[in-house]
């Protein structure tokens, strides 16, 4: 499985631009992290998250249809990882509240 193909890096990219405390290490470490939740909870491994499979992470399934950027009814790993970008960059701005 060819997880980490451009799709993640572009994206994972487009996030690293609004978290500035990840070095290149740590990228490659979250892009792992990301293909592994990923596979973890594509129980019947088509390669797409659907509704059912969400369950297991609230937070996305609450906002499936705005993770669904494509509106294909599934969720893509890119789509996966831009959510989870957008995730931590609410949790982040809730930590750290602007100067
Ligand atoms: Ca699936
Ligand atoms: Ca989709």
């Amino acid at each position: 499985m060819k997880w980490n193909s451009l799709g993640i890096g572009a994206v994972a990219l487009l996030g690293a631009a609004s978290l500035s405390a990840q070095t290149a290490d740590d990228f490659s470490e979250w892009e792992k992290e990301i293909a592994h939740s990923f596979a973890e909870m594509d129980a019947n491994r088509d390669g797409v998250l659907d509704r059912e499979e969400v369950g297991q992470n609230p937070p996305l399934e609450t906002h499936f249809s705005m993770a669904d950027m494509d509106k294909d009814g599934h969720i893509s790993v890119e789509e996966f990882a831009a959510f989870e970008i957008l995730v931590e960059s609410i949790e982040a701005a809730e930590r750290e509240p602007s100067i």
